[in-house]
């Protein structure tokens, strides 16, 4: 009973890991098709909603994505207090763009994608998750390669946010030192950078290189930590780099700064924003 096969036609199976698989009931199929790029398919689960895998992976649920998006935008944003111009590299769902976007103070946000097709699609049958972000002016769609874009562009921005799939196939290269050395060069001063870098508990070697990479790039290099239920395994930790002082802002600075955003969450409070920084011994020990 280890393959895929050996698991009922209407499961989802996830096998990220060696040794842990996470099954989804599949209530519904809307699509299953490959793009250019990786095989991709929504479906319905009574518990989370619609839900998106990319290789078998599961990207986003419209039940539980609000962690992920807010704990990836709104902790940077805030804790940067005056971002005007934001990068996203991945995102194609537009989760991300949708939480960056409720910023008032974000002027332009440019996001590159390397896969057009999930832009449309997730457009098209999960319109919950963008919730109109695709057609915010502020909005610059690219559909590029992000490394690419990296090494080329020449614009500087005050947050970059990477919103990657796992470090097996096309999200692979957002995971390498030179892509962090050429996403630091991208920062304006006082910028910061925060990565999508997995479930620490599975996945500590990932943490680990990337820490490593930070550290060699950021005067401030760590990570902080959210449970996001459909990403299985314990809590998963997003990475953090900034040549700045955003992460010693205080309480009531940051929730001066939330109260005058008036955004709504359901995750994101200026405590959680100070306690996800707050590591137990054993992702400490990973980011060394
Ligand atoms: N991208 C992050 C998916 C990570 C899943 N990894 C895992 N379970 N270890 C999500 C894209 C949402 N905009």
């Amino acid at each position: 009973m280890t393959d895929r096969e050996s698991w009922p036609r209407d499961w989802s199976v996830e096998q990220l890991h060696a040794d842990h698989a996470q099954a989804l009931r599949i209530t519904a199929e809307f699509y299953d098709s490959a793009t250019a790029h990786q095989r991709l398919r929504v479906f319905e689960n009574p518990t989370f909603g619609r839900v998106m895998t990319l290789d078998g992976v599961v990207q986003v649920t419209e039940a539980d994505n609000f962690i992920y998006h807010e704990m990836l935008t709104h902790v940077p944003i805030l804790a940067h207090g005056a971002a005007r111009r934001v990068l996203i590299v991945g995102g194609g769902d537009g989760g991300m763009a949708r939480e960056v976007l409720k910023h008032q103070g974000v002027a332009q946000l440019t996001m590159v994608e390397i896969d057009g097709t999930v832009v449309d699609f997730c457009k098209s049958h999960l319109p919950s998750i963008s919730a109109g972000a695709f057609d915010d002016p502020r909005l610059d769609l690219v559909i590029a390669d992000g490394a690419d874009f990296m090494r080329m562009n020449a614009d500087l921005y005050d947050v970059i946010i990477i919103d990657s799939t796992d470090p097996v196939g096309p999200g692979e290269v957002l995971f390498t030192n030179s892509f962090y050395g050429h996403a630091k060069a991208r920062l304006a001063p006082g910028g910061i950078l925060v990565t999508q870098n997995g479930v620490p508990f599975m996945q500590g070697a990932e943490l680990s290189n990337t820490m490593r990479a930070f550290r060699a790039l950021f005067a401030d290099a760590t990570c902080y930590l959210a449970t996001v239920p459909s990403y299985a395994g314990g809590a998963m930790a997003f990475g953090w780099g900034t040549d700045g002082r955003a992460r010693d802002v205080d309480l009531a600075t940051l929730q001066s700064r939330f109260a005058a955003s008036a955004i709504m969450t359901d995750y994101y409070t200026p405590a959680v924003h100070l306690g996800a920084f707050a590591l137990p011994p054993y992702v400490a020990r990973l980011i060394g």
